[in-house]
């Protein structure tokens, strides 16, 4: 890039008061498993399937393959696409990544050419990681594609069988410690950048979240405080191992810090999450609400051992309160609601409130240093117990999008305010009420849909003249996306728009649920789409 930076950064006074309050400490994100390995050599860190590390095993191997990263070129500051599922290798490998003062990006497994090629430009990065295959998906085809069109990808890292990709590097031969190299002098500082998360987004192409070492190490560890996590705890990662919630909300990174055990849910059926929970007595995990009817209907057919489940997190997505009374009563454990974001502020209703808020809040700020308003149109404050806007910054919300000066103003205010496109109330105590949302966005049960990026797709269809996706509310994923299309010719059904994303290269989650085809647009008076008309048609 030329002289600007990366992000904007802290305003410095702001910066001193979460140095001084000690909200920001000196630990870089790769000591974690240093510092653990020195305390309790033998407690089991980390659990994939029949895999198993003490803190001392985990710490020899972060080591040895920090070494052959190192090997293998990459620098400190470098970026290095991770795309992996819930396996240990992500755990290793990112703390590895963390040693060098190398930037991961964290896609998802569902992502594809589109997505993967935006990240790979956005960040200069010179190496994907990937599984072989996934979900019946072979992702080395998918990284061969990458690195033939975007110059930086030097270097492909795969998990399991490189296949007659000669030129992939097999991610055990990093772990064999093959292509040994130094690494100490490379130590990343507390205000380094440490990873880059992608935003929901809503603005046609996803951005990226910069996430700093003091900022992140803050983040996981005052969630993990809140969690009540220690050596004790065992967490079990149902979510994608790379989504903020699953990393640091406390997560993966919260547990560790804590010295606690981390076990990796391969798959999210309840089947598997009950099992898990049983057999490696798991205290705390965190879903999102889609899953919550299900785990409470399997426990209740088949009655499982869950005496040893403590906390269940649930957030990514409003959960109705009806099934938050159920959680307690039904699971025998203490429900935790989570509002977060990627791009920083974090909610949580705290384990000794009382059932009331817990059942009908979704928490309020981890930080005592989080500012957060709730405002009007006009970013005027509304009074107490009504709904608006939240806005926020603080010692772990960013301050700007990466190389994205042309968000600034856009996505935060003059004082620095990140606009979250959240619609709460502020209740009485200063828990949050997570009403609706003014960002073009579906959450398709946590998962988030920027509508301007699949209609944008959309328009490249040749049939397609006009195209609005919006959000249908749906009993079971809360919603669902519903493209409105005006057509010239034979309009595509939901199938052949879903055939014609993928063949775009975009991940499959994007493709709309329902497709309606309307013969106009309604539009407002200043003569955009009328996306709350097209919502009352549903
Ligand atoms: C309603 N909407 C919610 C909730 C997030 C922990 C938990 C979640 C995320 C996450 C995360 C919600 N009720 N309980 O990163 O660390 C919606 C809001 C929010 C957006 C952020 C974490 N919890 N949401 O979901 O970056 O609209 O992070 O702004 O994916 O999800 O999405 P994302």
């Amino acid at each position: 890039m030329d002289g600007t930076p990366d992000w904007p950064g802290w305003p410095s006074k702001a910066a001193l008061r979460y140095r001084s309050a000690g909200y920001w400490g000196d630990e870089p994100l790769g000591d974690i498993p240093r510092r653990q390995a020195a305390l309790r050599p033998e407690a089991t860190a980390l659990v994939d399937g029949e895999r198993r590390w003490t803190y001392a095993a985990l710490e020899d191997e972060v080591t040895t393959v920090a070494r052959a990263l190192y090997g293998v070129g990459l620098r400190r500051g470098d970026r290095v696409i991770v795309q992996l599922p819930n396996v240990a290798e992500f755990v290793l490998l990112w703390f590895a990544l963390q040693r060098l003062g190398v930037v991961p990006v964290h896609a998802m497994p569902g992502h594809r050419r589109t997505e993967i090629g935006h990240l790979a430009r956005l960040t200069d990065a010179v190496a994907h990681v990937v599984p072989d295959r996934h979900a019946r998906f072979d992702h080395r085809v998918l990284a061969a594609g990458i690195r033939a069109s975007e110059n930086a990808v030097r270097r492909v890292i795969v998990v399991g069988d490189v296949g007659d990709h000669d030129d992939f590097i097999p991610f055990d031969a990093l772990r064999r410690g093959d292509a040994a190299g130094r690494e100490e002098e490379d130590r990343p500082a507390p205000g380094d950048l440490a990873l880059l998360l992608m935003s929901g987004g809503t603005t046609g192409t996803p951005k990226l979240i910069p996430r700093t070492h003091q900022d992140y190490a803050y983040n996981a560890r005052a969630a993990a405080e809140i969690c009540a996590l220690g050596p004790d705890s065992v967490y079990l990662a149902v979510l994608p191992i790379a989504f903020n919630f699953a990393v640091a909300c406390p997560g993966f990174l919260g547990t560790l810090h804590a010295g606690g055990t981390v076990v990796l849910a391969p798959n999210p059926s309840p089947v598997t999450v009950f099992e898990l929970v049983a057999r490696e007595r798991v205290t705390i995990t965190a879903v999102t609400p889609p899953l919550v009817p299900h785990l409470l209907a399997e426990a209740r057919e088949n009655r499982p051992d869950l005496t040893s489940l403590r906390v269940l997190q649930v957030g990514a997505a409003r959960l109705p309160d009806e099934v938050a009374r159920r959680i307690g009563p039904e699971l025998g454990c203490r429900l935790q609601q989570v509002f977060g974001m990627a791009e920083g502020l974090l909610n949580l209703t705290r384990l000794d409130d009382p059932d009331e808020v817990v059942c009908t809040t979704q928490g309020r700020p981890i930080s005592p240093d989080d500012e957060v308003l709730v405002v009007d149109r006009d970013d005027s404050p509304v009074p107490e117990g009504e709904a608006g806007e939240l806005l926020t910054r603080g010692p772990y919300t960013l301050t700007g999008y990466y190389r994205s000066p042309q968000h600034a103003r856009t996505h935060f205010t003059e004082d620095g305010y990140y606009r979250t496109g959240d619609l709460v109330r502020r209740q009485p105590g200063g828990n949050l009420r997570v009403v609706g949302r003014v960002k073009d966005q579906i959450n398709r049960g946590g998962e988030k849909i920027d509508a301007t990026e699949v209609e944008e797709h959309l328009l490249a269809h040749p049939e397609v003249v006009s195209a609005a996706v919006v959000a249908a509310p749906d009993p079971e994923l809360g919603e669902r996306s519903v493209a409105f299309l005006v057509c010239a010719g034979s309009p595509p059904d939901a199938r052949q728009v879903a055939v014609f994303l993928r063949e775009r290269g975009v991940a499959a989650y994007k493709a709309p649920d329902r497709v309606r085809v309307v013969p106009e647009m309604p539009f407002t008076a200043v003569g955009k789409i009328d996306k709350r008309a097209l919502r009352a048609l549903l």
